[in-house]
């Protein structure tokens, strides 16, 4: 049976959801938010099929490595809310590039409805979809779509 793994990449700050700023980034918190993903699998009778890793970091060489820790590994989605570094990491851009692992940015808030700075994202262009302005949501909508589309 193939087994897919996802691994679920959130950047700086993330670990504040939930305590700080609920009028921007929501009041859920990632603890649930990983919670809810797990319960999506459990509902779609999918706990054996698709596993889901979690990681958060402040530190942007983290996630590098975190990224080619994937490498050479089959059957792998990742799903990243890469936070402030949505705009300014060429090392994140790079690794996800190099790994040729698909995957799915996320944003809680609408960032094109923000500052100016905030529309640049050195993902969305090699990123397979990205889902910005559904909060929480937009990570079970990601997940719902690894679902949809790795079935068989
Ligand atoms: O909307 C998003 O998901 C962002 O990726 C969040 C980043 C921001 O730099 C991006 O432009 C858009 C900021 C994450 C900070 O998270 C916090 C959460 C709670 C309280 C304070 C910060």
């Amino acid at each position: 049976m193939k087994i897919i793994n996802i691994t679920v990449l959130n950047g700086p700050n993330l670990n504040l959801l939930g305590l700080r700023e609920p009028e921007i980034y929501g009041s859920t918190g990632l603890n649930e938010i990983e919670a809810k993903m797990n319960d999506l699998l459990i509902e779609n009778n999918l706990e054996k099929k698709l596993t889901i890793d979690f990681f958060q970091s402040n530190r942007e060489y983290e996630l590098v490595d975190k990224i080619q820790d994937l490498m050479n590994k089959r059957n792998q989605w990742i799903i990243i809310n890469p936070a402030a570094f949505t705009h300014t990491s060429v090392a994140i851009r790079d690794a996800l590039l190099a790994t040729k692992i698909p995957f799915i940015e996320v944003h809680l808030s609408n960032v094109h409805a923000r500052e100016d700075f905030r529309k640049k994202s050195w993902f969305s262009d090699i990123a397979q979809g990205t889902i910005t302005g559904l909060g929480a949501n937009g990570y079970q909508f990601a997940l719902e779509h690894i679902i949809e589309n790795t079935q068989n």
